[in-house]
């Protein structure tokens, strides 16, 4: 008998439910695939030890040498739609001309058969990974790169336009800036706004020729870019808390968000980018590239809010994005233990509203959502994880989902980071997010608890509670 005080939170028609995965941390590499070396593939060569237990972006989940057993499992978890990404380096691999023809057969296959299990297959062209020998060209800072970006993409959409529903240009464009170039934490570990600013510029044009080249292959085609649209939190109502969540806004949301959907920058941020002599290299040209060619609709990923204080000091010799804003750790705030992030459900309803509000009422999905938890083989019971902390997040954050839609926001699809555990940048196996569990031993894949029961809420498209 259900409980009377339990509420029922029903999705509209269509709605769509799912995962999200990418290239480089699923495929792994098998000899004699073809593979070209990616920026990570070359980083970890040289400097192993910043990867958590050594473990490297060769040994990721093995769906090179799975995907037919692994895609059955999609609809045993309840997936209606599935993306995945295509790796530049292994489809090109010196990042432009010849395309190696393992990959072509590779990709068109695993493509097919996730077509024929019925389910929506969206795939990304650019998850965090360069060929290396473009990398070796100056990376995101050259122009060259913009372009041999956009010859890829063109292939892509001509090799495998026929089997993808929807496209993506880039996964969180603004993460390779912030961690490649202000932050140290990706390669190749520059920190220099300058470079930052000319790679985000950068970025954002390939984007939007991604964009253009893909309606021209076919007018029929549709393509987004998935941002992290991480809401930016003052600590307090004070003028200077304010000033410096609205700059962190303009740098890490706004910055992406308004050439993709709107077509132009934000004057508040050139102003900035002005005063501070950061402007990148640009010509109108481009500009009208990034005018003409905005996003079809918008992915989301969500996963801990961005709390904001005012800096300590004013902009010093070297500028760094501490210059304009630092980071708030509110006492007392909700968190993720396994993994140290906060988790508040209301982003994803301040989200939808701004895109409802101030973006058009774009259309949106959540592209990945999710909770990382270390040493998850201690809920084994029964023989498989009994996750019942990843249920209820997911539970929380579709209560305030829905709560967007009824609001009127444009969102058609709920997708978990992600399918089957799979390899993180710097983390390798630490924090497992996926529906089903990889065992690294024995490479089998076994179904989580939460897996069976995002089956039903796919079933039912809603849940109770
Ligand atoms: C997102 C990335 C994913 C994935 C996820 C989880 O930002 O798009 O690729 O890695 O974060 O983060 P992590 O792996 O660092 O725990």
């Amino acid at each position: 008998m259900s409980d009377i005080t339990e509420k029922i939170y029903q999705f509209p028609d269509g709605f769509l439910w799912g995962s999200s995965t990418s290239g480089p941390q699923t495929e792994g590499i098998v000899e004699g695939d073809g593979k070209g070396m990616s920026n990570w593939d070359y980083w970890y060569s040289i400097e192993p030890e910043r990867f958590y237990a050594e473990i490297g972006p060769e040994n990721t989940s093995t769906f090179y040498k799975h995907y037919k057993s692994d895609i059955k499992l999609l609809n045993d978890t309840g997936h209606t739609v599935f993306r995945t990404s295509i790796q530049w380096s292994r489809l090109i691999p010196s990042g432009k001309g010849n395309i190696n023809q393992e990959a072509i057969q590779f990709y068109r296959e695993a493509f097919s058969a996730i077509k024929e299990e019925g389910v929506k297959l969206i795939v990304n062209l650019y998850h965090f990974d360069l060929p290396y020998c473009l990398q070796e060209l100056g990376g995101w800072e050259s122009k060259e790169i913009v372009y041999a970006f956009e010859a890829y993409a063109k292939t892509c959409f001509e090799l495998f336009g026929d089997l993808v529903d929807s496209w993506i240009t880039f996964n969180e464009p603004i993460v390779p800036v912030e961690c490649g170039y202000l932050g140290n934490y990706h390669y190749p570990c520059k920190v220099d706004m300058k470079a930052a600013v000319q790679v985000a510029y950068n970025t954002q044009l390939a984007s939007s020729l991604a964009v253009k080249a893909c309606h021209e292959t076919h007018s029929d085609y549709k393509i987004c870019v998935v941002l992290n649209l991480t809401p930016a939190y003052p600590r307090s109502d004070s003028k200077e808390d304010k000033k410096a969540a609205k700059i962190a806004e303009l740098f890490q949301t706004k910055s992406f968000l308004d050439p993709s959907v709107l077509g132009y920058y934000p004057e508040e941020l050139i102003s900035i980018l002005k005063e501070h002599d950061l402007l990148p290299q640009w010509t109108p040209e481009e500009l009208d590239i990034i005018n003409d060619n905005k996003v079809d609709f918008l992915g989301v990923n969500y996963y801990q809010p961005l709390r904001v204080q005012a800096p300590d000091e004013g902009p010093k010799d070297k500028l760094t994005l501490e210059s304009f804003f630092a980071p708030y750790d509110m006492p007392g705030k909700k968190i993720n233990p396994h993994r140290g992030w906060e988790i508040y459900e209301k982003g994803i309803y301040d989200i939808g509203m701004n895109l409802k509000e101030n973006y058009g009422n774009i259309e949106w999905l959540v592209t990945e959502n999710g909770m990382g938890v270390e040493g998850e083989e201690k809920f084994r019971e029964n023989g498989f994880i009994q996750d019942d902390y990843r249920i209820e997040f997911i539970q929380d954050h579709l209560i305030e989902l829905h709560r967007a839609i009824q609001g009127g926001s444009n969102c058609k699809g709920y997708m978990l980071w992600t399918f089957i555990d799979c390899w993180s940048w710097l983390n390798a196996y630490k924090n497992r997010y996926g529906l089903i569990e990889l065992d690294l031993e024995t490479e089998e894949r076994i179904i989580k608890k939460s897996g069976y029961w995002f089956k039903e809420l796919s079933q039912n498209n809603g849940f109770r509670k």
